[in-house]
Parts: structure tokens; sequence; C-alpha cells
């Protein structure tokens, strides 16, 4: 029986991947390099490192350690900018409906997000105290398409993968929340075919529509 939903912060509750395209394309070009919008979509719940390691290697860019530790760095404190601007317009529509729901409905909620900023961003759009449980890329040690992070997630709320749905619109979410046993909904692309269930986002969505959607065995 489903008992909780965990959300994807990036690309599901708001949408950073804009800011996180301009702040990597910003350390690119400082590197004399580019890449396109069609290979950011790549870098989708991507770790920093991986995607920074994708980023040099699409300019055939090649860095020391130390070298991409410092780029690394940039990149995050141009993200930052553009994140401390951040408020409760960014929210995804539908989220909040969806969010209340799903609260009345006796549903848990959780956040499981690659990002070491997710908390940051969380506090900008007010959000940070809907969530029981929130795991971010500082408490992992493994990047999507593992499931650490929404292992993590069950865990803390005291709860088998089985027993959650995982919103995701990364193709490594949805692989991640699949290999751990959880039921996926895939939140846009065509690239989610893969998941339990697909939505193009939370827009007059309810909780309801999700589980209904699910295999029997999940409700
Ligand atoms: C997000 C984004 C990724 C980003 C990653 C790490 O994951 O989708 O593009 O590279 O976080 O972000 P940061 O550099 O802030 O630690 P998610 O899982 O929230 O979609
Ligand atoms: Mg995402």
């Amino acid at each position: 029986m489903i008992k909780a939903f965990i959300f994807d912060l990036d690309g599901v509750i708001v949408d950073t991947a804009k800011y996180h395209f301009i702040a990597w394309r910003r350390m690119a070009n400082a590197v004399g390099s580019d890449f396109t919008e069609e290979e950011n979509e790549k870098l989708k719940g991507v770790s920093r490192m991986e995607s920074l390691d994708l980023i040099l290697e699409w300019g055939g860019v090649e860095k020391t350690v130390a070298e991409k530790q410092e780029l690394a760095t940039q990149k995050n404190e141009w993200y930052r900018e553009y994140i401390l601007k951040m408020d409760d317009s960014e929210i995804l529509e539908g989220i909040l409906p969806f969010l209340d729901a799903a609260e009345a409905q006796g549903l848990k909620l959780a956040v499981g997000s690659s990002s070491k900023n997710a908390t940051t961003i969380l506090e900008q759009i007010g959000l940070k105290d809907r969530f029981e449980v929130i795991i971010d890329g500082n408490k992992l040690t493994r990047s999507k398409p593992d499931p650490q992070v929404f292992e993590m997630g069950a865990e803390a709320m005291g709860l088998k993968p089985n027993e959650c749905v995982v919103f995701e619109d990364a193709e490594k979410g949805v692989d991640a929340a699949l290999s751990g046993g959880f039921y996926a909904v895939g939140v846009g692309g065509d690239n989610l075919k893969h998941a339990h269930h697909v939505v193009p986002d939370f827009t007059n969505l309810t909780p309801n529509d999700i589980l209904q959607a699910l295999p029997a065995a999940a409700i």
C-alpha cells in the first residue's frame, strides 16, 4: 500500500535546469568551450562532478583533478547567485494543491534530490517545512541511477520501497527508482516511458489520479 510520495526537486518541483545551464555554460565558455541546450538535457539528475566531466568531454577539454575542483566550485558560486534570487513564484504549476491533497490523505512527503543545493532551494521557495524527509546530494555516496537517494528517503520514513511513489523528470532518476523497487512516475519527457506512469506536469493532477494509474498491487 502506498504511504508516501518522494519528489525529485530539479525539474519536478522547480525548473532549476535553466540556472544550471546558464552557470555551466559560463564555465564552459571560460575554458574556451560550449555545449547545447540538448546536451544540457543529459545533465538532468546527474551529480555536479559527473556533469562537469561530461561537459569537458563534449568540448574535448582536459583538466587535472585540482582544476576540475576549482571549475566545479566556480560553477556552483554562479549557480547560487541565481538560486538565491528564487522565490515561491518558481514553484511549478499544480505542485502546491497536489502537496495539500496528498497531505490531507495522510501520505508522507519527502524530497530525494542529487543536488547539494536542495535545502537552499526549498528554503528560497518556502517549501522546506512541507517535507518530513529531505535527502540531498550532501548525504549521498552514489548518484542516480543508483537508488541510494530514494532508499535513504524511504528508510528515514520507516517505509519499504514498494510503499513509496517516486516522481522524477530524469531518465536516470526513473532508472534509480525502478532499480530500488519503488513505483516510478515520470514527469515530462518522452524518455520516461519505462516509468509505471507518466504525467506531463502536475496541473490539475490529484494523488488519486496517480494511485489509480499504478498497478493494482500498489493500492
Ligand atoms: C539536480 C540536477 C542536476 C545537477 C544535480 C547536482 O538533480 O538535475 O542537473 O547536476 O542536481 O546539483 P548541485 O550542483 O546543486 O549539487 P535532481 O536530482 O534534484 O534533479
Ligand atoms: Mg530532476
